[in-house]
């Protein structure tokens, strides 16, 4: 028996380059792809994020399966590869999976699906997709299989979701990428700003179950934290085979049950010494975590600020406060924590008065945190597919897989926001300027 070829991808972001980017692991295709290939599959990964260009992966298209993650970054370009899958061999079967797919995926469907003008895209995985990706290029009957979502005789259907048991995934096959690459981009990107030269990423937990943030695309309500032990040894292989320095853990929050980076904490192996980056929300931080966090070797906390203005914290429900936020940025600042600091702009009610609290909020946990926030972020309100904010303003994109990203943020604003749009991209670099760190970005896609 011939053996399939499968390539998996998760493209590049369309619009700029983010810093983030370049020196991640594609977790969800990693994964994937490791899985497929312990199956005896012959597969290959191709990782945007780790800094494989979008021509690059162009020029290696061809196989019997060929999968793509999707973002609302870089879904063009995921449609893009796999028009090019069928170009090459029109008996290839495509699949889309990840946030965007999973959110769109009836319009993916209608525009991209067996009937379209453009077909290119088989099948549809919704939520999770390790498991789903075996069952689909092992043959087994599609209606059988959970998570999916595919035409047949023009009508839509779609399979029962169901939550994968993580533990039951492969470590990432670092095999699968130039990890010497990978790892040295972040040393290259931070150059004269970080102590570290090699970095990479881990995920210990999945699912955010504490809050529902309106402007957010995260739909895993529920959590899952990995066996502490098996995440240590995934770190053990970054760092002694790699040489990792620090390790970015893109759980959402590490810190959303203290139960767990306890149980991290005890399971750390005296003699595996690496600086970590984590998110966490400003409820979640205490003395006792903070400590917790120092003695991990936490080098820098990723917090969602997001506002200034206690009005619009609650209007995009993020069930924080402004003291709380402040008192985050005191406390990290006190046990010397660096801090990389995120604002959106552009609430539901967002004014200039509101705006001016931003501004003024940046500055003062610039202060209060002694100089701690090394970097900051700021956006305008992108409303993801899959947040409270799209629904908002679905109606007027009904129909419509390919989002202007422009157009999406501008339609948000006018009817959202008591600002101007360009008042409100004035204030992103207003608040990047006031916070007074030594690396601002602009959150991703372009603004
Ligand atoms: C790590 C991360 C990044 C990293 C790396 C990206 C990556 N995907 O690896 C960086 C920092 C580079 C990044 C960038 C961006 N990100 Co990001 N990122 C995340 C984060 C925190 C984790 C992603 C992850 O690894 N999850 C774990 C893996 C296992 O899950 P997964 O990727 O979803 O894959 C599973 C399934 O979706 C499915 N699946 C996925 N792909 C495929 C493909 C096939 C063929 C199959 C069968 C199944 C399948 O199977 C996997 C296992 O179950 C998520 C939030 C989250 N917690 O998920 C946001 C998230 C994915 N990012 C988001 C966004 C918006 C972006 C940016 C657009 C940000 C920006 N402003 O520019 C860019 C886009 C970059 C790009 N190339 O597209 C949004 C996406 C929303 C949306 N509708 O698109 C999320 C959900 C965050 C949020 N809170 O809203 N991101
Ligand atoms: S922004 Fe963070 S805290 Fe809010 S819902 Fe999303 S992942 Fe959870």
């Amino acid at each position: 028996m011939v053996t399939k070829k499968i390539q998996m991808f998760i493209p590049e972001q369309e619009y700029r380059e983010i810093k983030s980017e370049g020196w991640t692991r594609p977790h969800g295709v990693g994964i994937i792809g490791t899985y497929l290939r312990q199956k005896g599959y012959d597969v290959e990964v191709f990782s945007g994020v780790s800094g494989t260009s979008h021509r690059e992966m162009l020029g290696q298209v061809g196989a019997d399966v060929v999968g793509c993650t999707t973002t609302i970054g870089n879904y063009v370009q995921a449609l893009k590869i796999v028009r090019q899958a069928k170009k090459v061999n029109p008996n290839c079967l495509t699949i889309l999976g990840g946030p965007e797919a999973t959110q769109l995926y009836g319009e993916v469907l209608t525009n991209r699906g067996t009937n379209s003008r453009d077909y290119c895209v088989d099948v549809v995985v919704c939520g999770d997709g390790v498991k789903t990706a075996y069952e689909l290029v092992s043959g087994k009957e599609w209606e059988s299989i959970p998570n999916l979502a595919f035409l047949s005789n023009r009508e839509l259907i779609t399979t029962p979701r169901l939550r994968e048991d993580k533990n039951n995934w492969p470590l990432i096959d670092n095999t699968f990428f130039d990890m010497g690459r990978v790892l040295s981009t972040y040393g290259r990107k931070f150059e004269g700003l970080t102590p570290f030269r090699k970095a990479t990423s881990i995920m210990s937990q999945y699912g955010c179950n504490s809050h529902h943030c309106k402007f957010c695309g995260r739909t895993d309500r529920q959590w899952f934290g990995r066996d502490t032990k098996e995440v240590w040894q995934e770190i053990k292989e970054l760092v002694e085979i790699y040489g990792a320095e620090m390790l970015f853990d893109f759980s959402d929050s590490f810190v959303q049950r203290p139960e767990y980076a306890e149980q991290f904490l005890r399971d750390k192996p005296t003699d595996l010494n690496p600086s970590f980056r984590f998110f966490a929300r400003a409820d979640q931080l205490n003395p006792q975590i903070v400590q917790l966090l120092k003695k991990l070797g936490t080098y820098e906390v990723y917090i969602g600020f997001e506002s200034g203005d206690q009005q619009m914290l609650d209007n995009m429900a993020k069930g924080i406060t402004t003291e709380q936020n402040l008192y985050a940025a005191k406390l990290l600042g006190d046990f010397e924590i660096k801090i990389l600091g995120s604002f959106v702009l552009g609430a539901p009610g967002e004014t200039k008065k509101s705006l001016e609290n931003t501004v003024t909020h940046a500055e003062q946990i610039q202060e209060v945190s002694n100089g701690r926030l090394e970097q900051c972020l700021c956006s305008v309100w992108m409303p993801l597919p899959g947040s409270w904010g799209f629904r908002q303003i679905q109606k007027e994109f009904s129909g419509q897989d390919i989002l202007d990203l422009e157009e999406l943020k501008q339609t948000w604003v006018r009817k959202m926001c008591d600002v101007q749009y360009n008042e409100l991209s004035d204030y992103v670099n207003k608040v990047l300027e006031s916070s007074g760190a030594p690396l601002t970005d602009v959150k991703g896609i372009k603004n």
